[in-house]
């Protein structure tokens, strides 16, 4: 089995897919592509990935983009790590992932660019997220008394969850509900989490300094 590369760049959403390497704790090359045509808009990633975004990993020739993607292929393929769901945990790992890939992400994005959604049922109902504030109060309720996504165990998908609620907290986009500021707290005591941002964060200062 050859090495995972990584390609990423430390200020982007491969933080997510770092911290997801690291609790799987497998091997891996980084790849840092630059913004822009040097990089990820370059010829030669666009071939891994035509978005030119990040993140993305080359597993044995396999290619995986999306976060959340990467997440559940990690989980599924390094199943000995046990970071993928029993029976009883798979409804709420599935669940919570793809909605927070979609309805959550969209809810969060499309109010940090300003589309306000239209006060009105009829509009709110063609829209997968209904609104911000639904989707908000539904995550919240899931989170409200559970430890994790699937209950009292750690999985995959709170690394993707958890990165969209302590990036959410982080740059205000997600209110700081105690659910919440809970769960963020909890998840940023593990030991992967930790490396992971520690690497990055590394990575950053060197580019700041020009590195
Ligand atoms: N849906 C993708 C989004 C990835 C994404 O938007 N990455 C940004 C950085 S956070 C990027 O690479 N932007 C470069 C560009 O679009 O030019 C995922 O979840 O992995």
């Amino acid at each position: 089995m050859s090495k995972i590369v990584f390609y990423t760049n430390p200020m982007s959403r491969g933080q997510i897919a770092r911290w997801m390497l690291e609790e799987a704790g497998v091997d891996y090359n980084e790849q840092i592509l630059a913004y822009g045509p040097a990089g990820m808009a370059g010829e030669t990633y666009r071939k891994i990935n035509p978005m030119a975004k990040v993140p993305a990993i080359v597993h044995d020739g396999r290619v995986v983009t999306e976060a959340a993607a990467i997440g559940l292929y990690l989980a599924d393929v390094f199943a000995d790590r046990r970071l993928g769901p029993t029976d009883d945990e798979r409804a709420a790992y599935y669940r919570w992932v793809l909605f927070s890939a979609g309805p959550l992400e969209q809810a969060i994005t499309s109010r940090a660019m300003g589309w306000d959604v239209p006060d009105d049922p009829q509009k709110q109902g063609t829209l997968g997220f209904g609104s911000y504030e639904r989707t908000i109060d539904a995550l919240e309720d899931h989170l409200n008394g559970r430890h994790y996504v699937c209950g009292d165990r750690f999985t995959m998908a709170d690394c993707y969850v958890g990165s969209h609620i302590d990036w959410g907290i982080a740059f205000g986009t997600i209110p700081e509900r105690a659910a919440f500021k809970t769960y963020q707290q909890r998840l940023r005591k593990r030991e992967a989490y930790r490396k992971a941002k520690a690497r990055d964060q590394a990575l950053i200062e060197q580019m700041q300094k020009g590195g």
